[in-house]
């Protein structure tokens, strides 16, 4: 699908034109690939525009920058009112935002320690992630054939352009076969996480998904579901999964700030439970719902884009018992 344009991208600490945000084709990024960047997601609550877990994703993407040695030119404080200051600028609602930090036209070879740092913020609107109706119905996924690299050689846990070369292969392999998603198994052939997801499983009633170690993004919507399932009771165990666990699993479902939380009803062609999305996802779905959709905040991960918003905001977050941590 084309990404539909705005009217301007915050590049290098201004704002330019859509059509006027190029790159020069002897970037360093652009041969080997010496990027980072984050998806963000703002969602049209009933209470204002508000994007969610914005300084978490900032803070990972300084934890991508740090593993790399790239200085980042901004503070995160900085790129937070560049974010807010973009959406405004060109008046989104719900909106995806792709904060990317690269290394620049400077020096040619490995080396990049004397490429300039660039970084660019750009959102535009981005529907469901994993096609249309994937939140009610659910998806048909696979295993992929191809690992995930080992935490050693590409470390997961920097969002890295070079890692999506991996989540490519398993995607290109699952379009093909006519799945929506591929999951990978880590080095050591359990699982780890699909090409832009986090994944979970329940089993009798106790939700289950893999370790850092497992060559897995931290994804935010994962620390995000992790804390609304304790929070609704549910037990959360993070362990090692054999790739057999997926199969008599009695629910499944992704995570992640494109994909939100997509159910998944069927692996290799297996079905996944009754086949239809399970109650401990739809009752995590829905505490996810009361935060994106109807503003609620009582865990403060949203910052509302408009100030009367965030003003409104302030006032229920200080008569609010926050009972998160
Ligand atoms: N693992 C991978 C490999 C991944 O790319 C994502 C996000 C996640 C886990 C979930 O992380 P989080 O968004 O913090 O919950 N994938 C991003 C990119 C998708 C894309 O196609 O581009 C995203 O969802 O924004």
């Amino acid at each position: 699908m084309p990404i539909p344009k705005t009217r301007t991208i915050w590049m290098n600490g201004r704002f330019v034109p859509w059509e006027k945000a190029h790159v020069h084709v002897l970037s360093h990024a652009l041969h080997y690939a010496s990027s980072w960047f984050e998806g963000i997601r703002a969602y049209a609550t009933k209470r204002g525009i508000a994007v969610f877990r914005l300084q978490d994703h900032l803070r990972r993407l300084q934890d991508s920058c740090k593993m790399y040695a790239v200085e980042l030119p901004y503070t995160l404080e900085e790129l937070e009112r560049a974010t807010l200051e973009l959406l405004r600028r060109n008046r989104l609602g719900a909106c995806y935002i792709r904060p990317l930090v690269f290394r620049g036209y400077g020096e040619m070879g490995v080396l990049p320690l004397n490429c300039p740092v660039e970084v660019v913020i750009a959102a535009w609107q981005w529907g469901r992630y994993l096609g249309e109706d994937s939140a009610e119905r659910g998806v048909d996924i696979c295993v992929s054939s191809w690992t995930r690299p080992s935490n050693n050689a590409l470390p997961a846990m920097a969002k890295a352009a070079a890692n999506y070369l991996n989540s490519q292969l398993v995607k290109i392999e699952a379009a093909r076969h006519g799945y929506a998603e591929g999951l990978t198994l880590d080095e050591h052939g359990n699982l780890s996480e699909g090409s832009g997801e986090n994944v979970f499983l329940v089993r009798d009633g106790t939700l289950y998904t893999p370790p850092l170690a497992a060559s897995i993004l931290p994804g935010i919507t994962r620390a995000t579901v992790v804390e609304l399932a304790r929070d609704e009771g549910i037990p959360v165990v993070e362990q090692i999964i054999p790739r057999a666990m997926l199969y008599v699993a009695d629910e499944v479902f992704l995570t992640g700030t494109a994909a939100e939380i997509t159910p998944v009803r069927s692996i290799d062609r297996i079905a996944i439970g009754s086949g239809t999305v399970g109650p401990v996802t739809r009752a995590i779905m829905e505490r996810f719902a009361r935060i994106t959709r109807d503003g609620e905040d009582p865990y403060q991960w949203l910052t509302f884009v408009n100030k009367s918003s965030a003003r409104a905001s302030k006032r229920t977050r200080s008569s609010q018992t926050v009972n998160s941590k």
